[in-house]
């Protein structure tokens, strides 16, 4: 299978082989699919999934609609606290992306906090589509206690993942590379895992972050005993 996540869609529709005989995608083809609170909630069926987690307003729904280059899919908002269930997003009938509720967003009850942070997990830890968590940080700033808790509680429970920096066009060019070397040491990431500095504005990583997903989305399942 090849991604066409360029927004060049002359690679055709779902199902038609490219000149290599792969599979092409097309993401032109992306509809919003539902919003689930809990599990019998989620769509039935086997397509891979590819979920995205970070902290309030790091621009996770932002994300979706660059990759999709559909600017009005997923609600965006200088609000933190917009998306507050799990949204899934039908990619060409191949796989979905879904766009989790944001943690660290202080004006909520303690009681919503945890119940976003028990519908997060639960969806993680027990969904056997799920391919890939893409985890979403601020370029701009040092990752916060919760970013840390979460990627420990990624790494502690093995699941394939990749980092993305946002907001990347808020920074000079100059000042990335260093950016991205303080992220992956406080997170602690491996040299192996992926972390790409990202733009929703510009587009910038775009292409990178679908050649990873491309890789992910035929590999094996995150939750493979269940
Ligand atoms: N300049 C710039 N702004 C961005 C980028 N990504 C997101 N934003 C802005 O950041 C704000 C939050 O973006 P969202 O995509 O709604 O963030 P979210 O992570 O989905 O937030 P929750 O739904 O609250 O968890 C919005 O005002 C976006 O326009 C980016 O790459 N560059
Ligand atoms: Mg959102």
């Amino acid at each position: 299978m090849h991604i066409n996540g360029s927004g060049n869609n002359d690679a055709g529709r779902s199902g038609r082989m490219d000149n290599t005989g792969t599979r092409r995608l097309d993401v032109s083809r992306s509809k919003f699919e539902l919003t689930a609170i809990k599990p019998e909630q989620y769509p039935e069926g086997d397509l891979p999934e590819i979920a995205l987690v970070g902290r309030s307003n790091v621009g996770k729904s932002s994300l979706v609609n660059s990759l999709l280059n559909r600017k009005g899919l997923a609600k965006v908002s200088s609000e933190p606290g917009k998306t507050r269930g799990i949204n899934f997003y039908n990619v060409d009938d191949t796989m979905y992306l879904v766009d989790l509720p944001g943690y660290g967003y202080a004006k909520v009850s303690k009681q919503e906090k945890a119940s976003w942070a028990e519908m997060i997990e639960t969806y993680l830890h027990t969904r056997r589509q799920l391919k890939l968590v893409i985890m979403l940080v601020d370029i701009r700033h040092t990752p916060t206690e919760d970013d840390r808790l979460m990627y420990r509680w990624i790494l502690d429970r093995g699941i394939a993942h990749m980092v993305i920096a946002t907001k990347a066009d808020k920074i000079s060019r100059g000042r990335i590379q260093g950016r991205l070397s303080e992220i992956r040491k406080v997170l602690g990431i491996k040299a192996d895992v992926s972390l790409t500095a990202y733009s929703s504005e510009t587009g910038q990583g775009k292409e990178q972050v679908w050649r990873d997903l491309e890789k992910a989305v035929l590999d094996q399942t995150v939750n493979e005993q269940i």
